[in-house]
């Protein structure tokens, strides 16, 4: 499928302000894509499709949860993680993507993980620090593209989790993994 029939096709699936900001990430993962030696296509289409599940039914997504044999612990947690692990299967599933660093991508992109991947880390990023997201900090995290993809996903999975922690809400195991990725002792 070509990127203008996905992004048709998922626009019909998200409200106007939803679709602007996915529109959004697609720009900041090209930028980070180009920068970080990524292949921008790969960018893009993990960009178009990365919130392709965040208006899908919760009762939906828990069956797929279910029947695919993703992580049980997801069903413990807040049902806002869920639109990432099942869009990943609507990507492959409806939008034919195949794509396994792709389809990562879309899968981690709300908790990160230990481990991940550049496209993963770009698409984690984009998704925090696009034009139309405006918190408390945002620019600071924008910069720090000078200082290299790594030194951008640490910052922008701690901020995470102070946000989260800050507001009494847990924390997903994966992300306390992919902080620690980092920050551990290296070598
Ligand atoms: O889908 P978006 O709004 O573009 O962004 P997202 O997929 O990164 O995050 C969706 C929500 O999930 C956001 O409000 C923060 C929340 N979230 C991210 N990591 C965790 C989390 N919520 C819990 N409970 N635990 C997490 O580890
Ligand atoms: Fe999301
Ligand atoms: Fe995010
Ligand atoms: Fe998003």
């Amino acid at each position: 499928m070509d990127q203008s029939t996905m992004l048709q096709r998922v626009k019909k699936r998200l409200p106007e302000k939803r679709y602007i900001h996915v529109i959004g990430v697609m720009g900041t993962a090209t930028e980070l894509a180009r920068r970080f030696g990524v292949p921008e296509p790969k960018a893009q289409v993990a960009a178009i499709l990365h919130d392709v599940a965040k208006f899908a039914d919760r009762d939906w997504m828990k069956s797929i949860i279910i029947k695919e044999n993703m992580d049980p612990l997801l069903l413990d947690y807040h049902a806002e993680l869920w639109h990432a692990p099942v869009g990943a299967y609507v990507a492959s599933y409806e939008f034919g993507v195949q794509d396994e660093d792709i389809l990562n991508a879309i899968r981690y992109h709300t908790t990160g993980r230990a481990g991940m991947s550049d496209l993963e880390k770009i698409i984690y990023i984009a998704d925090l620090v696009e034009p139309n997201r405006k918190f408390a900090g945002v620019d600071e995290l924008r910069q720090l593209k000078e200082q290299g993809l790594d030194v951008m996903m640490e910052a922008s999975i701690k901020h995470t989790i102070e946000f989260l922690v800050s507001k009494n809400q847990p924390v997903y195991p994966d992300s306390l993994k992919c902080l620690n990725d980092f920050t551990k002792q290296k070598g």
